[in-house]
């Protein structure tokens, strides 16, 4: 479809995360007039230098090439737009319950400027019932949503690392509040991703979603489990599990300290908190995988016992491997703990940090050297070259088995 047959070319985005601001970056290199709305001054001011705030491989390239050509532009106030997408944090409460908080500001933010034909998406992953809830707010505003807005949930699916890829392959799941919306808004994304669009109902994009997080927390917390089991066992789980995903039909992930992320650590949650006793099994995945870090710091404790005064050197902060991000990360937490303990001389190391506001970060070959124990709690890809061998005279920790 050309720009000039397009029914929709100006885009207001709400959140400029992870998520809001790839996608308003993609969709202004798409030709669309793009408006990206931040409640943080310096992440606008940022990104209307052409820079951005986090990090994500070519991210900074499409940032700079959609302000410069103007078709991007960062904003603390939202814009009068043909579409509106959310793009906000959904976290849970202390009691895991949902936060819809910012879902809801930003809905109640956009309310005044939409316009008869507008289509309003939530990309936000979100509990079942809260793109209907959307609605229901706009319809509280004055908006006739049963014939002149659209309203429709498609949740984002990409992965931090492969964020600009994922953006246009993957398959996208569109879900309206009616069959009216679905098609629109199916007919926006079919415009410039190249996996399939599904159509479906807001609620079960909502919940389809939150299944494949679940899914995947499930599948992470039975290869914690076995981690644990081996250990036992003095049986290698990482030997023992590339020998039964030999098997055709089995294919198991792999422990490590935890689960981390504001993805999968989060959204069985918001099953949980809706389904209660029907979500037996996603409930104890999510506890099996929270305990893990607790499971690690045991292990530290019983082999620092064997030395006078031990350094520990702990390697990673990440919540997984190759990004910077150490939001939720089991290896923050871990390292945390550690110090609190107060049992050994703990020293770090981050590669993708330059620095870190709470701890010193020491390189790779610091920490090597001063270590007595060495914890390992992120695969990322300087610390995989190194050998058994090399650290023969280390105690080593390894929670994600990658020291041949
Ligand atoms: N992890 C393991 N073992 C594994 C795989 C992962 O311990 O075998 C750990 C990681 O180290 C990390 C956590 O799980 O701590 C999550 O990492 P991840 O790479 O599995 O997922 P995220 O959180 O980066 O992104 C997920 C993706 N969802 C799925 O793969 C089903 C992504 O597609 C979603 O868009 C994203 O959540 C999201 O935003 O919801």
């Amino acid at each position: 479809m050309t720009i000039l047959q397009r029914k929709f070319n100006s885009v207001c985005v709400i959140g400029l995360g992870y998520i809001g601001l790839p996608t308003a970056s993609f969709l202004g290199t798409k030709g669309y007039q793009v408006t990206g709305v931040d409640v943080s001054p310096s992440v606008v001011d940022t990104i209307n230098q052409g820079k951005i705030h986090i990090v994500e491989p070519d991210l900074d390239i499409l940032v700079k090439s959609a302000v410069n050509s103007g078709q991007l532009k960062a904003s603390l106030e939202p814009v009068a737009a043909d579409i509106f997408i959310i793009a906000v944090p959904t976290p849970f409460k202390d009691d895991h319950q949902p936060d819809l908080s910012y879902v809801e500001t930003a809905t109640k933010m956009i309310a005044p400027l939409i316009r008869p034909g507008n289509l309003v998406i939530l990309e936000s992953t979100s509990p079942v019932g809260t793109t209907d809830r959307v609605a229901e707010l706009l319809a509280e505003a004055g908006h006739n949503t049963h014939d002149d807005i659209y309203v429709a949930h498609c949740p984002e699916r990409v992965l931090p690392g492969r964020i600009l890829i994922e953006l246009v392959q993957n398959d996208r799941i569109v879900g309206g509040i009616n069959a009216k919306s679905t098609e629109v808004a199916v007919e926006f994304y079919q415009a410039f991703v190249s996996g399939e669009v599904l159509g479906t109902s807001a609620r079960t994009a909502e919940l389809s979603k939150l299944t494949e997080n679940a899914f995947r927390d499930v599948n992470i917390a039975f290869a914690n489990e076995l981690s644990m089991i081996c250990e036992k066992e003095k049986i290698d789980t990482w030997e023992l599990i590339s020998l039964a995903n030999r098997h055709p039909r089995v294919n198991i992930l792999q422990p490590g300290p935890g689960v981390g992320g504001h993805c999968i650590a989060v959204d069985p949650w918001f099953i949980i908190a809706r389904a209660g006793e029907s979500a037996r099994l996603i409930k104890t995945a999510r506890e099996v995988n929270d305990a893990k870090p607790n499971w690690v710091l045991g292990k530290v404790q019983e082999k620092a016992q064997r030395f006078k005064n031990p350094t520990i050197a702990c390697l990673g902060l990440a919540f997984k491997a190759d990004v910077d991000d150490c939001r939720e990360s089991p290896a923050l937490d871990i390292v945390r703990r550690l110090i609190e303990q107060n049992i050994a001389e703990v020293i770090i190391c981050e590669p993708n940090l330059q620095s870190h506001s709470e701890f010193e970060l020491v390189s790779l070959e610091q920490a090597v050297s001063k270590a007595d124990i060495i914890l390992l709690l992120v695969d990322h890809k300087p610390f995989k070259v190194m050998t058994a061998a090399q650290l023969s005279d280390k105690v080593v920790i390894d929670t994600r088995g990658i020291i041949k």
